[in-house]
C-alpha cells in the first residue's frame, strides 16, 4: 500500500481512537446517520459537554428520544438511553422520573415527534410540571421521512406534502410551552454552541419541566426545497439574523419567515411546585389524617 495512504489511515485511526467524547458514545452505533451540515451533532455535543462540565454522575442520567433523525441521539449516547416509539418519549420519560426520582431525565427529540404525534403528551407534561428537560431540535420539517411539513413549518414553505406552499400557521413553541406551564423556556440555534451549552447546563440545574428549542438546519429535507442554500448559508443566516432578547414576551417570538430576523434567548425561568413535590404534599396530608 502507498505509504502516504497508510500514514493518513494511521492518523485517522489515531484521531478516531482518541475523540474526547468517545466514552459517552456507543461506538457500535457509529458512524451516525446525520447528513453533512445537519445540526443534530451540535445538540448531542452540547448535551454531553453539559453533563461533563456539571460533573453529573452518568449513572444518574437517562435520555429518551422518539423517532426521527434527532431521535437517533438516544441510541448514540452511552447513558441509560431509550429510543422509544414515534411521539412517545414524554410518557416514557415521565414513567422513568416517577419510578426513580433520582434520575436526571432529558428528552431529546424533534418538532414532529414532540408537537405533532406527541403534541398531547408534551402539553400535559408541562401542565403537570414533570421534572424533565426537553431539548427540541426544530428543523421545520420531518427530516427522517424525507421532508414532509410539520407543526413548525412556516407559512408558504415548500415541503413534500406542501408542494405549492404551506397554508397552515406554525406553532410558536416557546409560547406554547410557557402557556402550558413550563418553568424554563429558551431558544438557541445549533450554531450557537456555547450559548446552547450554557442554557442546557442552566436548565439541568433547575427543577420542573424545562424546554429548550434549538433551531437546526436540515439542508437535505427543508433547506433544499426552500432555496435556503447550504448548511453554511443557514449558519450565516443564524449569525446575521438572530436577535438575543432575554425575557422576551413569548407571544412575540413566533417564527413566521425562515429569512427574517428571529429572537433567541431565555424567555421563562420560574419556580413552582413540581409534579413529584405535589404528589408528596398530598401523600403527607393523607398520612397525617
Ligand atoms: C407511529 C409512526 N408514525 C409515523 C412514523 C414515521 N416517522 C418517522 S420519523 C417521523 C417524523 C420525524 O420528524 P421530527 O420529529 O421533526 O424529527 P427529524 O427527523 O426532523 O429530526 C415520522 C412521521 C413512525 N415512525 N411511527
Ligand atoms: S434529513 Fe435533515 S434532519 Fe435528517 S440527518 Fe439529514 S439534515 Fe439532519
Amino acid at each position: 500500500m502507498n505509504r502516504d495512504i497508510r500514514d493518513i489511515e494511521d492518523r485517522c485511526m489515531y484521531m478516531a481512537e482518541s475523540h474526547p467524547l468517545d466514552e459517552y458514545l456507543r461506538q457500535d452505533r457509529l458512524p451516525h446517520i446525520w447528513c453533512t451540515g445537519c445540526g443534530c451533532g451540535e445538540i448531542l455535543t452540547a448535551y454531553i459537554e453539559s453533563i461533563i462540565e456539571l460533573k453529573i454522575d452518568p449513572d444518574k442520567v437517562a435520555v429518551v428520544s422518539g423517532i426521527g433523525c434527532i431521535g437517533r441521539a438516544a441510541g448514540y449516547l452511552k447513558f441509560d438511553s431509550f429510543h422509544t416509539t414515534h411521539g412517545r418519549p414524554i410518557p416514557f420519560a415521565t414513567g422513568l422520573k416517577v419510578a426513580n426520582p433520582k434520575l436526571d431525565v432529558t428528552v431529546i427529540s424533534g418538532d414532529g415527534d414532540l408537537f405533532a404525534i406527541g403534541g398531547n403528551h408534551i402539553i400535559h407534561a408541562a401542565r403537570r410540571n414533570i421534572e424533565m428537560l426537553i431539548i427540541c431540535s426544530n428543523n421545520f420539517t420531518y427530516g427522517m421521512t424525507g421532508g414532509q411539513f410539520s407543526p413548525t413549518t412556516p407559512v408558504d414553505a415548500f415541503t413534500t406534502t406542501t408542494p405549492y406552499g404551506n397554508c397552515e400557521k406554525p406553532f410558536n413553541l416557546p409560547d406554547l410551552m410557557a402557556a402550558a406551564g413550563a418553568t424554563y423556556v429558551a431558544r438557541w440555534t445549533s450554531l450557537h454552541v456555547r450559548r446552547l451549552k450554557d442554557s442546557i447546563k442552566e436548565a439541568l440545574m433547575r427543577k420542573g419541566l424545562r424546554f429548550i428549542e434549538v433551531l437546526t438546519p436540515c439542508p437535505t429535507g427543508f433547506g433544499k426545497r426552500n432555496k435556503l442554500g447550504s448548511a453554511i448559508d443557514t449558519a450565516k443566516y443564524y449569525q446575521d439574523h438572530m436577535v438575543i432578547k432575554h425575557d422576551a414576551d413569548t407571544r412575540e417570538v413566533g417564527l413566521e419567515d425562515p429569512r427574517a430576523d428571529f429572537i433567541v434567548g431565555k424567555f421563562v425561568d420560574i419556580e413552582k411546585e413540581t409534579y413529584l413535590e405535589a404528589k408528596e404534599r398530598i401523600r403527607s396530608r393523607e398520612v397525617k389524617k
